[in-house]
C-alpha cells in the first residue's frame, strides 16, 4: 500500500503550521481550564499532561491534517488525549462543551477511549504499551479479512498506526507483540515513537536509541530516525554547523533537557565553553540572538512539522516502519525539558503569556479562528477536504451470524468439559456454514492441550504465507496436521498471554473497525489469565467481543501441581466488567452455553464470554433438556436435586465437584430428608442479576432476582453449604443475597501435585468436608 505522500505545497504547509499553533493552544488551554477555571467540586487536582501533549503536537497535526486516510487506524499515546481532542474539535467532531469538561463527568476522557469518548477514537489507550501493541494485531486481522475475502473488493487496505511515548518501550508486552508480528509478517503498520527521552519520573539512559534501532531492525522493521529539524539541518550546511550537530549528538540526554528548559543564554554559555576551540561554530552561535539560538538548538525533527512530513513520505510502502522522532517534552512551553514536567502545569501567568504568543483575545479561547494568520475561508476549505472532517462515520457493523439451535456431538459416558469443547468445535468445523467460516481461534502455544487440535486439523493455521507440515510430508505419524495457509482459521501464537488478549481484542473489534464480523475464540490455561490480565482488561474496556475458553482449571488438575492450578479466576469472572463467566459441569450444559455465548458476543447489549472448563471426567447424564431447563442453565443456576417440599438445607456447587456433592447428599439425606442441590453454572450471571435487581428495587421494583427466586423454594431459614474448586468467596455471597446462613468451601491457598482424592481432602472440598461443614452450619 502506497502512502502516496506528495510533497507538500507552500500554502498547505502554511495552513498546517497555523493548525499546529491552534492545536498547541487548545490542548494546553483545555488542561488549564479544567484545573484552574472550571469550578472544583471536591478539591481534587484534575491533571492533564501539558508537557506530554506538547511533545507530539507536530506529529499529530501532520498525521490528522495531512497524512492519514479515512480508514487508517491509530492508537494515540494516552497522555496526548488533549491533543487528540483538540484536533477532533478543529475537525468538527468534538464539542466545545466536552472540551470544557475535559476530565469531568460526561466530558472528553483523560485518555482516548473508544467507548467513552464520542470523537472517533480508534483504539483506547491508558495502560502504557498496550495501545502500541494492539496495532500489530489490528493489522494482522486486516490481512486475515483480506485473505479470507471477508471484505468487499473495494475495501481499501489501511495502515494501523501507534503513537507511543518512548517509555512505553520499557513494557515487556511491546517485545512480545513485535516478535509475534515478525512471525506473522506484519505489514502496513507504523509505530511513531515520541522520543523525548523522558518518562514520568526521569530522563532516560543515553544511547538507548541505538538499542531501539537494532531491535526494530532485527524484527524486520524499517527504522527512520527523525533527529534534526529544518533549522538544524540548515545549520549543518554552514561552516562550523556540523560541529554543533556533533555536540548535540554527544550531549547527554539530561543535559540537553536541562538546557532546553533554561533557554538561549544557557545554551550560549555551554556552547561557548564546549566549542571554545572551534572558531566557525562560535561565529555561527554569535550570529544568533538568545531566542534564535534557543529555538535552533532545540529544533528537533519530531517537533518540526516539515521534517515530520518528510520522514512519513519515506515510508511509501507496506513495510512495517518505526519512526524514532526526537522531541522535547513540553516543546514550546515554559515546562520544556524539565525533568519533573510530566504532571507539570503552566501557571496563570505562563498561560497568559502563551495565549499572547498566539494572539488569542480574552474570551476567544475556544474560537478556532481566533489568532490565526490565515483567512477562515482558506482554513475551512482545507478542513472540508480532510477525510475525517465533520464526523465521517468510521464505526462499521456487519450482519449477525446465525447460530444453530443445536450442535450435535458424540456423547461418551465419561467425559470432561474440555474434551466436549474440542468435540463441539470439531463438529462446527465439519459444517459448511457462516458460523464455521467466521470462527477464528487463537491460542498461545496451548492449542493441543486445550483440545483445539481437531479444529486446527480441519481448518489449518493462518499465515500469510503457505507452509507445509514437514512431519506430515515425511509421513511421521502425528495426530496434528499443522499446515499453515492464508485460508487457515487458527492463529498459533507464541507463549505470550498478553498477545492472546490483544489478538482477541483486535479480532473482537473487527466488526466495528473493518465492518466484517468474526467470532474469535481464544484458549488458555485458566490460571494464566492472570498473566495477561491487563491486556484482557484493555480488550474489554474497548468492548471487543470474543469467547475465552480457559482450561484446565482448579486443583482438579491434580498432578500438574500448584503453579498451574487456578484459584481466583472465577472472581475475575465476577469482577471484570464486559465479561460474562460460565463454569458448566456437564457436556449438555456446555453445548447450550457455547451456542448462547456465540450469540451473546454478537448482541449490542452483550459482552465477551469466559468459559471455565476442566479435564476431570464425570459421568455424563443423558437427560433431555427442555427450553425451561435451558433457560435456567443460562440464568446461572438450576436445581439438580429440586426441593420436594420447602427444603431446609441446600448444597450449592459449581464446576466439576458433582461426585463429591452427590456423595455428601446421599449421606446427609438420612438426617435431612428434604435436602436439595443447586447447581451454579454462572456465579457471575447470578451475582450481576442480583445486583441489577437490587438497583431496580431501589426504584420500587419488587421483582425477585434469580437467586432469590431459586431460594424461594426453600424455607426462609434454610441453611447452605457451598463448594467450588476455586476461591471459596466465589459462591459465599449467595448467603447474604438470600439471607441464609452459609458455610463456603473452596480453595483459598496454593494447590500442589496430587491425586484428586488427596487434594480434595487436604483443601477441604471432598464429600467428607461437605458433610462436616453441613454439621457446622446446622449448629450456627
Ligand atoms: C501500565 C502503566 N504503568 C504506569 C502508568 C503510569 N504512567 C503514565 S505515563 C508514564 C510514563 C510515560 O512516559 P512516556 O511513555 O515516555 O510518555 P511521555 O514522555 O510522552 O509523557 C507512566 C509510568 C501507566 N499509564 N500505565
Ligand atoms: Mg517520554
Amino acid at each position: 500500500m502506497k502512502s502516496n505522500l506528495k510533497k507538500i505545497s507552500k500554502s498547505d504547509l502554511e495552513i498546517l503550521k497555523e493548525l499546529e499553533k491552534k492545536t498547541s493552544w487548545l490542548s494546553a488551554w483545555m488542561i488549564h481550564n479544567a484545573n484552574n477555571i472550571r469550578e472544583s467540586v471536591d478539591g481534587l487536582k484534575v491533571g492533564g499532561h501539558q508537557a506530554s501533549s506538547a511533545s507530539v503536537i507536530s506529529i499529530m497535526v501532520a498525521l490528522y491534517f495531512y497524512v492519514l486516510k479515512r480508514d487508517d487506524r491509530i492508537a494515540v499515546k494516552p497522555h496526548a488525549a488533549p491533543v487528540f481532542h483538540a484536533i477532533q474539535y478543529i475537525l468538527g467532531n468534538q464539542t466545545k462543551d466536552k472540551l470544557e469538561n475535559f476530565r469531568a463527568f460526561g466530558g472528553a476522557q483523560s485518555y482516548p477511549s473508544r467507548t467513552k469518548d464520542t470523537d472517533d477514537v480508534d483504539y483506547s489507550t491508558g495502560s502504557v504499551g498496550l495501545g502500541g501493541a494492539i496495532t500489530i494485531f489490528g493489522s494482522l486481522i486486516q490481512d486475515y479479512l483480506l485473505d479470507h475475502k471477508f471484505v468487499s473488493p473495494t475495501f481499501k487496505v489501511s495502515k494501523t498506526i501507534a503513537l507511543l511515548g518512548d517509555a512505553e518501550l520499557d513494557e515487556g508486552n511491546i517485545y512480545e507483540a513485535l516478535l509475534e508480528g515478525a512471525k506473522q509478517n506484519v505489514r502496513n503498520c507504523w509505530w511513531i515513537i515520541d522520543y523525548n527521552r523522558q518518562s514520568l519520573d526521569a530522563v532516560v539512559t543515553d544511547e538507548l536509541h541505538l538499542k531501539i534501532d537494532e531491535l526494530f531492525a532485527s524484527m524486520g522493521w524499517r527504522v527512520i530516525t527523525l533527529k534534526y529539524g529544518k533549522k538544524l539541518q540548515k545549520l549543518s550546511k554552514l561552516k562550523g554547523g556540523n560541529e554543533i550537530l556533533n555536540w548535540i549528538d554527544n550531549c547527554p540526554n539530561d543535559l540537553y533537557s536541562a538546557l532546553s528548559y533554561m533557554g538561549g543564554s544557557a545554551w550560549r554559555g555551554r556552547l561557548k565553553q564546549d566549542l571554545s576551540k572551534n572558531k566557525d561554530a562560535l561565529k555561527l552561535i554569535k550570529k544568533l540572538d538568545d531566542e534564535e539560538l534557543g529555538e535552533t538548538m532545540s529544533n528537533l525533527a519530531g517537533n518540526d512539522i516539515e521534517a515530520v512530513l518528510e520522514a512519513f513520505a519515506e515510508a511509501n510502502d507496506e513495510v512495517p516502519t518505526c519512526f524514532i522522532a526526537y522531541t522535547i517534552k513540553g516543546f514550546g512551553l515554559p515546562l520544556a525539558g524539565h525533568k519533573d514536567n510530566h504532571a507539570g502545569l503552566m501557571n496563570k501567568e505562563q498561560i497568559r503569556m502563551y495565549q499572547k504568543s498566539f494572539n488569542i483575545n480574552n474570551g476567544e479561547e475556544w474560537e478556532i479562528s481566533s489568532g490565526l494568520r490565515i483567512s477562515n475561508k482558506k482554513i475551512d476549505d482545507f478542513l472540508h477536504n480532510n477525510p475525517f472532517y465533520g464526523g465521517n462515520k468510521r464505526i462499521y457493523g456487519d450482519k449477525k451470524i446465525n447460530i444453530p439451535d443445536k450442535i450435535n456431538y458424540n456423547v461418551v459416558k465419561k467425559s470432561n468439559t474440555q474434551e466436549i469443547f474440542g468435540k463441539l468445535l470439531n463438529e462446527i468445523a465439519k459444517e459448511k456454514s457462516k458460523l464455521s467460516d467466521r470462527i477464528v481461534t487463537f491460542s498461545p502455544d496451548v492449542t493441543v492441550s486445550t483440545n483445539l487440535g481437531s479444529w486446527v486439523n480441519q481448518k489449518q493455521i493462518y499465515n500469510r504465507q503457505k507452509k507445509k507440515d514437514v512431519f506430515l510430508d515425511e509421513n511421521v505419524v502425528s495426530a496434528q496436521k499443522w499446515v499453515a495457509s492464508p485460508k487457515g482459521q487458527h492463529f498459533e501464537l507464541g507463549i505470550a498471554e498478553n498477545n492472546l488478549f490483544l489478538a482477541l481484542a483486535a479480532a473482537g473489534l473487527s466488526n466495528s473497525i473493518y465492518g466484517s464480523r468474526l467470532l474469535p475464540i481464544g484458549t488458555i490455561y485458566d490460571t494464566f489469565i492472570s498473566r495477561g490480565l491487563d491486556a484482557l482488561n484493555y480488550a474489554l474496556y474497548q468492548d471487543a467481543r470474543f469467547l475465552l475458553v480457559a482450561t484446565p482449571s482448579g486443583i482438579s488438575l491434580g498432578p500438574e501441581g500448584g503453579a498451574h492450578q487456578s484459584i481466583i479466576t472465577p472472581l475475575i469472572g465476577i469482577g471484570q466488567p464486559n465479561l460474562l463467566m460460565y463454569e458448566p459441569t456437564y457436556a449438555d450444559e456446555l453445548e447450550i452455553i457455547i451456542r448462547y455465548a456465540l450469540n451473546y458476543i454478537q448482541e449490542d447489549n452483550g459482552s465477551s464470554v469466559y468459559i471455565r472448563l476442566t479435564t476431570r471426567d464425570l459421568i455424563q447424564s443423558r437427560r433431555s433438556i427442555d427450553k425451561n431447563l435451558e433457560k435456567e442453565i443460562l440464568s446461572g443456576g438450576y436445581w439438580l436435586k429440586r426441593p420436594k417440599d420447602k427444603s431446609d438445607f441446600t448444597l450449592v456447587f459449581s464446576g466439576p465437584l458433582a461426585p463429591e456433592v452427590e456423595t455428601a447428599f446421599e449421606i446427609l439425606k438420612e438426617d435431612i430428608p428434604d435436602i436439595s442441590i443447586l447447581m451454579i453454572t454462572s456465579s457471575d450471571r447470578l451475582y450481576k442479576n442480583w445486583r441489577d435487581t437490587q438497583k431496580k428495587s431501589d426504584k420500587g421494583n419488587t421483582t425477585l432476582s434469580r437467586i432469590e427466586e431459586i431460594f424461594n423454594e426453600t424455607m426462609s431459614d434454610s441453611l447452605i453449604v457451598s463448594v467450588v474448586d476455586a476461591h471459596s468467596s466465589t459462591l459465599s455471597w449467595i448467603g447474604g443475597a438470600v439471607n441464609r446462613k452459609i458455610i463456603s468451601l473452596g480453595v483459598d491457598e496454593f494447590g500442589q501435585s496430587g491425586n484428586l482424592k488427596d487434594l480434595y481432602k487436604v483443601y477441604g472440598i471432598d464429600s467428607e468436608a461437605i458433610v462436616d461443614a453441613s454439621a457446622r452450619v446446622l449448629s450456627l
